[in-house]
């Protein structure tokens, strides 16, 4: 292990949030779980799997994005910045601004999953030896602290993926506005965004043929079966993604195949025949909703990329100050 990389900040989310939010959720009338839960080890493996389908546009289109313009990104960006990634995953695409960028003084990802995040960093430390990484262990939509920015002219932040869209539309302003904060006065931001676009391509990229996707959201069930004592049959639950048009937003829900009971830790849970868990949102913008959101989260638009078939886009902002 090269030694520019840091210790790691462990933040973690305990068993005790997951619970919580677990009991939470499917105590409520209209049954849901936040989908951050999605990403344990076997979670991260299966989305990595995602983004590699065919039917899954998102991660292929904007690494094209960021390929093509990764030396016009670079240039507005300047010399020795610091970026700060929200969600880091495999850190697939900051390999791409990085090689583009002069002199980047310092990588610090942020994500959810441990193992994901510590294998992460450690590959790109060998890929960039003169590059400090100080990897973060954290729920990036809850308080945490940057490391002291040595040497650096600028702090950029990153948030790849469309994981944006995640977020309802007032979440999505609290957390640009939270990271532009943290990120500090004079600060950017890259912002990748998914399009909107006809159901007919939106459908299957959250149903695709190969069941990975199924497979993904039935493995929340599995992990509530494995750290809080639940007795959830996964055969029991269909995988459905429907887009809502009045909301803007493709869903992702398991469904009930039959009336059923549930326990977990000690509690007990019903389901109708038919009744849904709602497990996700993933909104989509048009270009013009997207940059107003980011002016209501104190940003400025400066720049907006995006594929020949305005699939996706990739946002550069800037604090307004
Ligand atoms: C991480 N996030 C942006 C993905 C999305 O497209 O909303 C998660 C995902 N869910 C199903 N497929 C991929």
């Amino acid at each position: 292990m090269s030694n520019t990389l840091q210790k790691l900040q462990d933040l973690e989310p305990s068993a005790e949030e997951f619970r919580a939010a677990v009991l939470g959720g499917l105590g409520a009338p209209a049954k849901t779980l936040p989908c951050k839960f999605f990403y344990d080890a076997e979670g991260s493996r299966l989305f990595d799997k995602i983004c590699e389908l065919p039917e899954y546009y998102p991660t292929r289109t904007e690494c094209h994005i960021l390929e093509s313009y990764a030396g016009e990104i670079a240039k507005h960006i300047g010399r020795r910045a610091r970026l700060v990634e929200f969600g880091s995953g495999a850190g697939i695409k900051i390999r791409l601004l990085l090689s583009a960028l002069e002199r980047p003084a310092a990588y610090v990802p942020v994500d959810i999953s441990r193992l994901h995040l510590l294998a992460a960093a450690s590959s790109l430390a060998r890929d960039f030896p003169r590059l400090s990484i100080a990897p973060i262990c954290a729920d990036y939509t809850t308080p945490f602290a940057l490391p002291p920015a040595d040497g650096a002219r600028t702090t950029v932040g990153f948030f790849p993926g469309s994981t944006i869209g995640n977020f309802t539309t007032d979440e999505a302003k609290t957390f640009l506005t939270t990271a532009r904060a943290l990120l500090g006065a004079g600060s950017a931001m890259i912002v990748g965004v998914d399009l909107r676009k006809d159901a007919s391509i939106l459908v299957p990229a959250y149903d695709d043929a190969a069941g990975v996707t199924q497979a993904f959201n039935l493995n929340l069930l599995r992990r509530i079966n494995r750290e809080l004592g639940g007795t959830f049959k996964l055969d029991q639950f269909v995988h459905t993604a429907r887009w809502n048009d009045a909301a803007g937003r493709m869903e992702m829900h398991l469904v009930s195949r039959c009336a059923q009971t549930v326990e977990i830790g000690g509690e007990s849970f019903t389901f109708a025949d038919g009744e849904a868990i709602h497990t996700e949102n993933s909104h989509k913008y048009t270009i013009a909703q997207f940059q107003d959101l980011a002016r209501s989260a104190g940003y400025a638009p400066k720049a907006v990329w995006t594929d020949e078939a305005s699939l996706f886009s990739v946002h550069l902002l800037t604090d307004a100050g």
